[in-house]
């Protein structure tokens, strides 16, 4: 007893906060399987029946539903999955076994993107042997799948709850995580099993950061000398039929892929075939001497494209159009972040030109003028990070991105950069950096308090690890509301968020479990919220929600880190 106390109360800081919140939830009912929940869930009684073992999925036949219904099968007869606290739920004895799910389908031809229906409903009768979807949209036909799949499980039988009823659609309808394959490389398969997640997560973005100045692991068809020299190595490039496996089984999972190549800063590894066109590419931001030699994000040389030089929009031309002829999503994203005055003015064509009282946002407007409108003939939306309207220094005139063609994501602090976007009439996805930034917390100094010797150096500023820490728990990425502060009108100018690997300190050893569980947290927050019907935050019931879908999606081979020791999972309260 004392024991089960002592244990019982160290499993209980973990909640005790959350205790604080929640009553009404703690009678765990309905929708305790489904991540991310849905937006309205009716089941009155809880009866589940038996699912056929010749279950099957009847729909229209379509490109990319088709493959989906048949993998959807195949998972839901072979998943066998054991809930960690059994379900209190009945075996009706009077419905009969469930023989088929019917999909229906209004629009067949909408294509997956931005805004597309996502919408489903999914009814399962007591008293009949079929249950149904329809859907406005083969993507949320998916959606709806990924939900019914949820709902079965069980050794022999297997179960499916009766007399259920779900409508169901996004609250918001960008829903990404971005990963950064240049800092290190991470294999095609890597990239699949991540996009498998994401849509068993409901997400329906993946950001490519696939460039910087790392690596270029990109091999470009026009520009081949960029990934053969830039690459990490013959084993570490995306293929043109790498990029298709990729973009195909997006669309199979419900999963745009949208590219970003990332200039004109972070583009170092250019020079390695294009020197001339990148200026301070082998420029050292950290002092030689560091003994910590922390050489993370902007270090060596981070490199940045030479506005001046008219090679530079030779280059980048073939890139840009080779990369809109190999993803065929409506958004690219150009990057624009982080313009290092000091990297430029290492350029004596840009210094002689600031000398006769040129600026560097001049030097950007230049390079935007002459970019965008060509992304933008290319029937492109352009993203860019918020710097190119936000840095301090080097930043363009609102005029050169007209909102109709732009959308502007944030990294720095959210709230009050979402605002100044949607304030000025721009399309807004948040990526905060003190919410959604997976990697960060890792790579710390020593701060001052430590027992060892203090570094040598405390300046931390080349450190993509230090000053963005600490690590974000799931809990304060599911309690962030992206459209804090803001009002209706401005609300509806966010269109949603992505939280983001960055990968100086991560590759595939760990990229399961820097994602998940906490990429779920903001999946779940952006499909239906974080609050219950009282509007109040769901932090009690989203636990035990979390911790039986995170241990789902270890069942189907994610990687995803453990929130709480199982004991406490197992005695809940
Ligand atoms: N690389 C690029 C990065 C970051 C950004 N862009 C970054 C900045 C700060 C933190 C983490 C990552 N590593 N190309 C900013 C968008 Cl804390």
């Amino acid at each position: 007893m004392t024991r089960n106390l002592v244990i019982s109360s160290r499993c209980s800081l973990f909640l005790i906060l959350f205790f604080l919140l929640v009553s009404a939830s703690l009678t765990a009912t309905s929708a305790q399987w489904i991540w991310p929940k849905p937006r309205t869930l009716s089941w009155p009684s809880p009866l589940a029946t038996i699912l056929s073992p010749n279950f099957t999925i009847s729909s229209p036949y379509h490109q990319h539903l088709s493959p989906a219904v048949k993998r959807y099968r195949l998972q839901i007869l072979t998943e066998h999955h054991r809930p960690l606290v059994p379900p209190p739920v009945n075996l009706s004895n009077s419905s009969p076994h469930l023989q088929v799910l019917t999909i229906t389908v209004k629009d067949l031809a909408a294509p997956l993107q931005h805004s597309v229906d996502e919408s489903y409903a999914l009814v399962i009768p007591t008293a009949s042997s079929t249950a149904n979807l329809p859907a406005e949209t083969v993507w949320g036909a998916m959606r709806g799948l990924e939900t019914f799949s949820q709902l079965v499980w069980g050794l022999k039988p297997l179960l499916v709850p009766v007399g259920l009823d779900v409508w169901d659609s996004p609250l918001f309808e960008h829903r990404g995580i971005i990963l950064d394959t240049s800092r290190n490389y991470y294999p095609v398969d890597d990239i699949l099993r991540t996009i498998k997640a994401m849509s068993a997560n409901k997400l329906n973005v993946f950001h490519w950061h696939v460039t910087d100045s790392h690596s270029f692991p990109l091999m470009l068809p026009s520009e081949p000398a960029l990934a053969e020299k830039g690459s990490y190595g013959n084993d570490m490039l995306y293929s043109p039929a790498d990029v298709a496996t990729i973009v195909r089984f997006g669309l199979e999972h419900g999963v745009r892929v949208l590219p970003e190549i990332d200039s004109p800063a972070h583009t170092g590894s250019w020079a390695e075939a294009y020197p001339d066109i990148v200026t301070c590419a082998n420029m050292f931001w950290w002092p030689a001497e560091s003994e910590w030699a922390d050489r993370l994000a902007s270090e060596p040389g981070t490199g940045q494209l030479n506005p001046l030089n008219p090679n530079t929009y030779q280059v980048l031309k073939n890139v840009i159009g080779d990369a809109v002829a190999l993803f065929p999503e409506r958004f690219f994203h150009a990057g624009g972040d982080e313009i290092i005055p000091g990297c430029w003015k290492a350029d004596p064509a840009i210094q002689s030109f600031l000398s006769k009282n040129g600026t560097l946002s001049q030097l950007l407007e230049k390079f935007v003028n002459t970019t965008f409108p060509y992304i933008v003939s290319l029937n492109r939306t352009v993203v860019y990070w918020e710097d190119i309207l936000l840095d301090a220094d080097v930043k363009v005139d609102p005029s050169f991105l007209p909102p109709e063609h732009t959308i502007l994501q944030t990294w720095n602090k959210g709230p009050n950069n979402t605002k100044l976007i949607v304030s000025s009439g721009y399309r807004a996805i948040v990526s905060s950096s003190e919410f959604y930034y997976l990697d960060c917390g890792h790579g710390d100094f020593p701060g001052n308090d430590s027992q060892y010797d203090p570094p040598p150096t405390s300046d931390d500023s080349g450190n993509g690890g230090s000053w963005c820490g600490p690590f974000k728990t799931w809990q304060t990425i599911y309690n962030y509301d992206i459209a804090y502060g803001l009002t209706p009108e401005e609300t509806k100018l966010v269109l949603g968020g992505e939280v983001a690997l960055w990968s100086e300190q991560a590759d595939p050893t760990v990229l399961d479990v820097r994602i998940w569980p906490r990429a779920s947290a903001m999946a779940e927050t952006l499909w239906s919220g974080n609050r219950d019907e009282s509007g109040k935050k769901r932090y009690a019931e989203a636990m035990d929600r979390l911790n039986e879908w995170r241990h789902r999606m270890v069942n189907k081979g994610i990687r995803a880190e453990p929130l709480q020791p199982l004991w406490c999972i197992k005695n809940p309260g």
